[in-house]
């Protein structure tokens, strides 16, 4: 495997970053997790795009141009010789001192990409669905690092994880200070309720998903359903025909039980199967081509 590192590519063996690097002494960077499908890489300026305003937020100076860290990526995927790829792109703060001043950081940022197969849910998971549970842990405000900055300081949702996880369940709901449900520790959350779609919207502290805007696209061309963003607890949950999820990792798949209770019929519904179908033969027709210089978009 190759690994992109500060503009080499070496093995993973000597892939390092150093312990002085204030991404390890302070979860203080920012990442991007990417597919690749089928030789291209879906919604790669979305992704960028998120990037470019995470490091704004963050006052992290990227290492290089938007354009070049693009080249970058593409050049990891294709040495890697993938069609079907988890790309995940780190940006730290370098190397610094042991203080927080981020002015120490001289050398600038660090910049590594690491592109691997996917690991997915099983099949039968896409058909039978998740179980979720609510996390005792709440989703950070709004006056805090938003949940918007996709930043390195990922503990909260790694916990919230590992509660779903000792209770048998494969995600976790993080609600926010006001009891509404945000998103999962690592997808957003949907709802289906009398053949409309909602979710929460950006100011319920949530992380703006790609998947989650693809989602909302397809829903609203090829169902001629639109997605209505709104606050709503997580009662409407439990009362909801069918609930969903989206992230890079997860693509979509639906949650069938929450908090012990069943929702709908306790299997994948009828929508959210057509939103997978949509999902991936978009998902495979599209994407910033890895091994041809055309661009088909
Ligand atoms: N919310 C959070 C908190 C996330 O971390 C999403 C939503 C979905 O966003 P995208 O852009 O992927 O549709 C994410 C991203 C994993 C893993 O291993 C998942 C994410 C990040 C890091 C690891 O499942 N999801």
């Amino acid at each position: 495997m190759k690994i992109y590192i500060d503009g080499k590519f070496c093995e993973k063996e000597d892939a390092k970053v150093s312990v002085f690097d204030h991404g390890v002494l302070y979860g203080d960077g920012i990442f991007e997790g990417i597919r690749a499908y089928n030789g291209r890489i879906f919604r790669l300026e979305d992704h960028l795009q998120r990037l470019d305003e995470s490091a704004r937020a963050i006052l992290l100076k990227l290492p290089l141009p938007i354009k070049d860290i693009e080249k970058a990526i593409i050049e990891t995927v294709r040495l890697n010789n993938l069609k079907d790829a988890y790309i995940r792109l780190v940006v730290t703060r370098g190397i610094g001192d042991l203080g927080l001043d981020m002015r120490k950081c001289k050398g600038g940022a660090t910049l590594f990409i690491i592109a691997d197969k996917i690991e997915l849910y099983p099949e039968e998971f896409y058909e039978k669905g998740l179980t979720l549970v609510t996390s005792t842990i709440r989703q950070k405000g709004l006056d805090q690092v938003t949940p918007g900055v996709k930043s390195l300081n990922y503990l909260a949702n790694i916990l919230a994880r590992a509660e779903a996880t000792a209770a048998g369940a494969q995600e976790a709901i993080l609600l926010n200070a006001t009891g509404h449900v945000s998103e999962c520790s690592g997808d957003n959350i949907f709802y289906i309720k009398d053949g409309r779609i909602f979710t929460p919207p950006t100011s319920a502290g949530i992380l703006v998903g790609v998947t989650r805007n693809v989602v909302m696209e397809l829903s609203h061309e090829k169902l001629g359903i639109k997605v209505i963003e709104r606050n709503f607890p997580r009662y409407d949950l439990y009362g909801a025909d069918e609930v969903f999820l989206t992230g890079t990792g997860a693509e979509v798949i639906a949650g069938v039980k929450i908090d012990g209770r069943v929702i709908g019929k306790g299997a994948c519904g009828p929508i959210t199967k057509q939103l997978i179908k949509h999902f991936r033969e978009y998902a495979n027709s599209t994407g910033t081509p890895v091994y041809e210089t055309a661009k088909a978009k």
